[in-house]
């Protein structure tokens, strides 16, 4: 059952508790490896839950347009504090809603519409909010952007240059949703700088990474940092925008009242916790278990004739190319989801198909490593993904269900925050 219990959901709406406690179940018997998941604490669920949803806070601390603050106040200043603390920054906002409301709230804070804005393609490995055609960013702004190369798939930093030289942007973004490799912040820094840029790191995949010492931090190369806190970070739906003290105050008052309404004080309050959380030795050690289980499954991946971008990883995340297995991401993704194994379908960088069929899946560890597994498992896991794509391709659903089946069966033996196995 789920955790904390739910009896009083069960009381008003015992429809919704069924489809909570499904849920909950679900993702106890599942492998769930898509990149940007994990499974939060039951202390950051609590926070999460509590009456703070009750309150309207619109402001800063010390600085607000509602009374009854008295609480809320010390609860942002300690979520704001233990960001600044962790990640060594200068200012820390802690309202955004999510990824992107933060992102815009870069652009409200440093560009206008019409100006040049430069980001990582989507079909590469940004994110939409970076400058994509379909996103207000695209639309809004005259955004250029950069991949990877066809032959490494890796960023060509000599391109980035050049590009940056050409077009001038007022921002550069560097980070993204599918990028496998170390994201070098020292040379985006001296090209921005060349440039006349100012560089924005978007590190919400690999914030977690970055607080464990598992990834190296964008602090000192780029002067505005945003992040989600629901990835690696391992905290509540939110969003964070850390900065240099030159731009706090544009920072601040693009977030509110630029774009935003009332923060939500729940997942304010929720975010301290998992900041408190990420602080902690634990942490690092599960920031690089993530990696290293990410690293074996993908030496395991490869070696059962995969074709992964860039080759491999250094973070939490594998894009697989399935072109050479002859099936696309989008049945492979929901073969794996039937066997028990949750990923997304993704473009792969030039994929020539579409990207609601694309040729990809992209794959991470960051949950199940909260779970509890670790590289000795991963040769177990690469199996039941090959075998549950080969199931596929033959259109073998006998095969599916046994995979799912045993990956329940291992699975139960891994406690799962959030979910109680007995009542
Ligand atoms: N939802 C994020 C991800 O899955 O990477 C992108 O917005």
């Amino acid at each position: 059952m789920h955790q904390p219990p739910i009896p009083h959901v069960r009381g008003a709406d015992p429809q919704i508790a069924d489809l909570i406690e499904s849920e909950a179940r679900r993702q106890f018997e599942k492998l769930r490896m898509i990149p940007s998941e994990n499974y939060v604490s039951v202390a950051v669920l609590e926070a999460s839950g509590s009456v703070l949803t009750n309150k309207y806070s619109e402001g800063y601390a010390g600085r607000r347009y509602y009374e009854g603050q008295q609480f809320i106040d010390p609860i942002e200043t300690l979520a704001v504090q233990r960001a600044r603390d962790l990640f060594g920054v200068e200012h820390a906002n802690v309202q955004p809603y999510s990824g992107s409301p933060a992102n815009l709230a870069v652009y409200l804070a440093m560009v206008s519409p019409g100006d040049t804005v430069m980001g990582m393609a989507l079909p590469m490995g940004g994110h939409l909010t970076h400058g994509w055609p379909v996103s207000v960013t695209g639309k809004w702004f005259r955004a250029v952007q950069y991949g990877v190369r066809p032959d490494t798939g890796r960023i060509d930093l000599d391109e980035v240059r050049d590009l940056a030289l050409r077009e001038r942007p007022k921002i550069i973004f560097c980070g993204g949703t599918a990028i496998p490799r170390t994201i070098d912040f020292p040379a985006f820094a001296r090209i921005a700088a060349e440039a006349g840029a100012v560089l924005v790191a978007d590190i919400a995949h690999i914030a977690g990474l970055v607080a464990g010492g598992a990834h190296p931090s964008p602090v000192g190369h780029a002067s505005i940092i945003t992040t989600t806190t629901h990835k690696t970070l391992r905290g509540p739906r939110g969003a964070m925008i850390m900065s240099t003290a030159e731009h706090a105050t544009a920072i601040d008052r693009a977030v509110f009242p630029g774009l935003q309404g009332g923060p939500h004080d729940h997942t304010t309050a929720a975010i301290a916790v998992a900041l408190k959380e990420a602080a902690t030795g634990e942490f690092r050690a599960y920031a690089h278990q993530v990696v290293a289980n990410a690293r074996a499954l993908a030496s395991e991946l490869s070696e059962r004739g995969y074709r992964l971008v860039s080759g491999g990883t250094d973070n939490h995340l594998i894009l697989i190319d399935l072109t050479p297995q002859g099936i696309g991401g989008k049945p492979a993704a929901r073969a794996l989801d039937r066997a028990g194994i949750e990923v997304n379908y993704n473009t792969v960088p030039y994929d020539p198909r579409k990207p609601f069929d694309p040729s990809g899946i992209r794959i991470g560890t960051p949950a199940i490593t909260t779970r509890g597994l670790a590289p000795e498992h991963m040769p177990q896991v690469a199996a039941w993904m090959d075998a549950a794509i080969s199931a596929a391709i033959k259109d073998d659903d006998a095969a599916i269900e046994r995979i799912a089946g045993q990956v329940r069966d291992m699975l139960a033996a891994f406690p799962m925050t959030g979910f109680a196995a007995q009542p």
